[in-house]
């Protein structure tokens, strides 16, 4: 019998944008469907990728990481990741929900660190090949709210210690690819939690029609 390939859904924004509710609804949703479901984050979700995960979130006073160490050390987590865990998980049938993945580093190093778009075009096309998001759920936030929502949880790390226009300059890239890329769905994250997740829950169900059971 021929296994069905699985589907790869990302979910993305700004800190405090709400991703990890979000991905509950979502994996809530998937449940109910009776699909097996792999949950990763990014960076990270592999042993070797967490590690780098640390890295890139310390604050270390003895040495300012460049951003082009910090764009690949993204990107080698990222491989790990998609090696070892995503296309495997695809490959069964599984689906697969992403806390982050891709567009955080366009948005993020291209957008808010202003790195060279071609440099950040050639990494992507050596790591992620076919590998593509069947769905993102892009939650847009204004970076004060998201960023004063993440600060109540307590200290900041090294990224969320940025000055705002880092995070002005995020969020202007991560419209601009959302506005362009049809497989992005914008959902904005500022409006009250249920509202939020009744957005999320239709984009699912318009999007992956064949495995609603309403
Ligand atoms: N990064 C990068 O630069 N480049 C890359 O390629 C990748 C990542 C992959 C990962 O940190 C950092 O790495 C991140 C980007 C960078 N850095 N920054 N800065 P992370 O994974 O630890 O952090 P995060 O992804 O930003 O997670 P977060 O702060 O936990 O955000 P969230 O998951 O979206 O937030 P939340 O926990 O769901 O919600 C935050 C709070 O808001 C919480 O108390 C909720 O109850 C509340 N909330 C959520 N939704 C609402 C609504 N609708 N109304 C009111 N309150 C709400």
């Amino acid at each position: 019998m021929m296994t069905k390939p699985g589907r790869f859904i990302v979910v993305e924004g700004l800190e405090g944008a709400g991703k990890s509710s979000a991905i509950a609804t979502i994996r809530r949703w998937l449940q109910q469907r009776q699909l097996t479901v792999v949950c990763t984050r990014e960076p990270g979700g592999t042993p070797l990728a967490e590690k780098l995960r640390t890295l890139v979130k310390q604050v270390d006073n003895t040495e300012i990481l460049a951003p082009q160490t910090e764009l690949l050390l993204m990107y080698a987590a990222r491989v790990q990741l998609l090696s070892n865990v995503i296309r495997p998980a695809l490959s069964r049938g599984d689906w697969v929900l992403a806390d982050r993945h891709d567009m955080s580093s366009r948005a993020y190093q291209g957008g808010g660190r202003q790195l060279d778009e071609q440099l950040i075009n050639n990494l992507r096309s050596t790591v992620l090949g076919n590998t593509r998001p069947d769905l993102t759920l892009y939650l847009d936030i204004d970076p004060a709210v998201g960023l004063s929502r993440a600060a109540a949880r307590g200290e900041l790390d090294r990224i969320e210690q940025e000055q705002l226009t880092f995070f002005v300059r995020t969020r202007q890239k991560y419209r601009q690819i959302a506005a362009t890329e049809p497989d992005i769905i914008t959902i904005d994250a500022s409006q009250p939690l249920a509202q939020v997740q009744q957005a999320i829950t239709e984009a699912l169900q318009s999007h992956f029609a064949g495995h609603s059971d309403d």
